[in-house]
């Protein structure tokens, strides 16, 4: 891209400045019935109105059925396992065994049921986040209905005249944090303008898990594990695009911190928000785009920058994998120390002021192990006994992990503030096989070790690279079925 004038000619699709790129699609009609979501597997299909499905990597679609003109859906809350990363399988809890649950697609102007039972030890209630429906219909528990209680089954009705990007997600403030959301897309009547040929949604979510523990505390107010639909880098799926795509990728937040999205390589408008599409007036460029706490934003983007492009929240806590303050020195320090009492595991003062000199360091605080006054909690240089300090350590492998050897200097241990991310980003992390998948193929060699948390890529392919991409995809489910 030359300049901003070409930037807003590909972007806000005012003119041909990819002409050289082949049309990947037939002409589309403008007009017609809304999109047939039946056989919607992975891969993108476009409808007779020039829409395109929607992919949520690594989250299944959830199937309908016509009852007459009323489409069905049934969602199931229940406790669920779910592989966030490698060998790291935790308890969770959301919906057909699934955290996040199944997306939803739906057309704009459709009759929709969706038939929930509660398969939760407990009572819940599913709340249609920015649906203007009738209230007895809106699942806030207490108000618009009683909970769903355990066992129990609330069949939820109505037609939607909305579109844009929205969610579901149970209303009971700790089931949030538990993992209970899902994307619930409602497709406009008529394709939006300019269209997208790739239309991906990403859920952002976040959970305090413990080393050695499964289930996430709900409680705590700091988060060690940052999820893209589910899955922390660099589990996460990339989202595969052709080179010249105009590509829509639709963000959504539940958790409790709000998460600047950054991607590479490109410039971006945000065309809708929790509240559907915004106008064109609207629509300015940017490569960041802030997605708070229960909202939705719409980017969309011409591929026109081919390679493999980083997308990821820019928060440096979000990019990285089992964060506590034990983990790094772990590594080098006489066994582990215990967590504290919730007060003080959350931060919270019980004297002084958080700036003083004996609580600093607790503001590491959240996972209880930073509060603890006696522990150093900077990076420390290593003890002389660590294996970690034999600068001749050979490779090796770990349940699967590659483990280079990390690059520092022979006076590494006497800068202070060393390591930081010596042996948490590098050679020392990498798991390329682990995560083997079609979508990976091609990724430098060594590319996991530099992806963690909330960190996934948008992989602009040339046409026969991107052509290999699909085929080994429909062979690899080929295999698995
Ligand atoms: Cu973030």
């Amino acid at each position: 891209m030359k300049n901003r004038r070409d930037f807003l000619r590909n972007t806000f699709g005012l003119g041909a400045g990819l002409a050289a790129v082949p049309r990947l699609f037939a002409a589309p009609q403008e007009s017609g019935a809304g999109m047939d979501m039946k056989h919607m597997g992975h891969a993108t299909q476009r409808s007779s109105s020039g829409i395109v499905s929607v992919e949520t990597p690594d989250v299944s679609q959830l199937p309908w059925r016509m009852d007459r003109n009323v489409k069905e859906f049934h969602l199931i809350a229940e406790p669920v396992k779910q592989e966030i990363f490698p060998g790291r399988v935790v308890d969770l809890w959301g919906y057909n065994s699934s955290a996040p649950g199944p997306t939803i697609q739906v057309n704009q102007g459709d009759r929709v049921r969706i038939v929930v039972d509660n398969h939760l030890p407990e009572a819940t209630s599913m709340h249609w986040h920015g649906f203007e429906i009738p209230n007895e219909m809106d699942g806030a528990p207490g108000s618009s209905q009683d909970p769903i209680p355990p066992g129990g089954r609330f069949v939820y009705e109505f037609t939607l005249h909305q579109e844009g990007t929205y969610f579901y997600h149970s209303h009971m403030a700790m089931q949030e944090m538990m993992g209970m959301i899902g994307a619930f897309i409602m497709h406009p009547r008529e394709s939006y303008k300019p269209r997208a040929d790739k239309d991906f949604a990403v859920i952002m979510q976040e959970y305090a898990i413990l080393p050695n523990i499964k289930v996430p505390n709900s409680m705590n107010m700091e988060f060690n594990w940052l999820t893209f639909n589910g899955k922390a880098g660099p589990a996460t799926t990339p989202l595969i695009v052709r080179h010249g795509d105009r590509v829509r990728v639709r963000l959504i937040n539940l958790g409790m911190d709000h998460h600047p999205i950054h991607l590479h390589g490109h410039s971006f408008v945000v065309t809708g928000t929790e509240g559907g599409r915004q106008p064109q007036s609207t629509w300015g460029p940017g490569n960041t785009v802030l997605v708070g706490v229960a909202q939705s934003r719409d980017v969309e983007f011409v591929a026109n920058n081919p390679g493999d492009w980083m997308l990821h929240c820019h928060l440096p806590h979000h990019m990285m994998n089992q964060m506590s303050s034990n983990v790094g020195p772990m590594t080098r320090r006489n066994g582990m120390p215990a967590g504290l009492d919730m007060e003080r595991g959350m931060g919270m003062l019980r004297q002084g002021s958080a700036t003083s000199e004996e609580n600093g360091p607790s503001l590491g605080r959240g996972m209880g192990v930073g509060s603890t006054f006696e522990q150093r909690t900077s990076n420390s240089p290593f003890k002389a006994e660590s294996p970690m300090q034999h600068q001749d350590m050979p490779d090796m492998q770990h349940q699967g992990m590659q483990i280079g050897k990390p690059e520092v200097s022979k006076d590494a241990n006497s800068v202070p503030g060393f390591p930081q991310d010596a042996f948490m980003e590098g050679p020392m992390m990498a798991m390329d096989q682990m995560v083997d998948k079609p979508e990976n193929y091609g990724l430098r060699p060594g590319w996991s070790g530099f992806m963690a948390g909330m960190m996934t890529f948008v992989r602009v392919l040339p046409p026969d690279k991107y052509d290999q991409i699909m085929e080994l995809r429909k062979s690899r489910k080929a295999i698995s079925q």
